[in-house]
């Protein structure tokens, strides 16, 4: 079938686009810096679907951590069809007098900079095949700020942008740019977001039926399943219940 390298594929999103493309066949890479997480889902993904499967053990915020370990991958896992950048975060949820810049840092290294630094290392090896497809996860929140979301916003805003450059800059060598931009989904997100404390956590999805980490698989993977001369480029994609990052109906 291919392969596909997920980026933060111990949980949420990238553990579903994991396997759901490990389901059709494909062989997968994922990444994230939970080892045991990793090992033991490399294990199910093996088992469960007899693919083959390379886990990666990495911080997409370290440059030279990212190009050692991409750099030093066999030469038959360099052919990668799909990159998904996935591993992202969002930390606190503060107005922009009183939030953190560790907070900051966080945001704008994993979700700016990390998705910067793995798609150089992987692109020469899509650029040398002429073929390739990068899905970016953005979100709602690349279209639209909403109150304390800040600095979150503004990274999904650059990756918005970014996916927009990486299409004109790709084009060349015949590679696809996607961006799919979720609402409001169930994951480790808003725990990660408050810290651990699962109760906000919970609270954020009290009142409507948020999207599941395979909704969103689902879609990421009907982007990559069109002809070879059609592109998604840009997709949006919410519960029935949110309209926008801003509004919401709860009840
Ligand atoms: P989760 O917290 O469930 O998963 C995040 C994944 O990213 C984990 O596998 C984590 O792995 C990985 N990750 C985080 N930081 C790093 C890092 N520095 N280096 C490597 N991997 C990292 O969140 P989601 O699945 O919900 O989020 C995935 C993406 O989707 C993010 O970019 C998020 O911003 C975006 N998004 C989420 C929405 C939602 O409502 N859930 C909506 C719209 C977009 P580990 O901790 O093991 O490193
Ligand atoms: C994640 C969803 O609504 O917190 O991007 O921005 S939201």
């Amino acid at each position: 079938m291919g392969i596909v390298l997920i980026t933060g594929a111990t949980a949420g999103f990238g553990q579903a686009c994991a396997t759901t493309y490990a389901a059709k066949g494909y062989d997968v890479i994922i990444t994230g810096r939970r080892k045991e997480r990793l090992e033991a889902f490399k294990t199910q993904l093996t088992q469960e679907f007899g693919v083959n499967v390379l886990a990666l053990n990495f911080d997409v915020r370290i440059e030279q951590e990212v190009n050692d370990v991409l750099g030093n991958i066999p030469e038959e896992w360099r052919k990668i069809d799909i990159l998904v950048n996935n591993a992202g975060l969002a930390a606190g949820l503060s107005t922009i007098d009183e939030g953190s810049t560790s907070d900051w840092d966080a945001m704008i290294d994993t979700n700016v900079k990390g998705l910067l630094y793995v798609s150089k290392a992987v692109i020469p090896w899509m650029r040398a095949r002429t073929t390739g497809h990068i899905i970016n996860i953005g979100s709602t929140a690349a279209k639209l700020v909403y109150a304390r979301g800040n600095v979150y916003c503004a990274t999904k805003a650059a990756v918005d942008a970014i996916s927009q450059g990486m299409r004109i800059d790709l084009l060349p060598y015949r590679i696809k740019v996607t961006a799919v931009h979720p609402g409001a989904a169930e994951t480790e997100f808003s725990l990660v977001r408050f810290k651990g404390d699962e109760e906000k956590a919970k609270d954020v999805y009290k009142g409507f039926i948020p999207l599941s980490a395979q909704d969103v698989a689902d879609v990421v993977f009907y982007c990559t399943s069109l002809p070879p001369h059609v592109c998604i480029n840009d997709l949006v994609v919410t519960p029935l219940q949110q309209a926008n990052a801003y509004y919401i109906d709860k009840k």
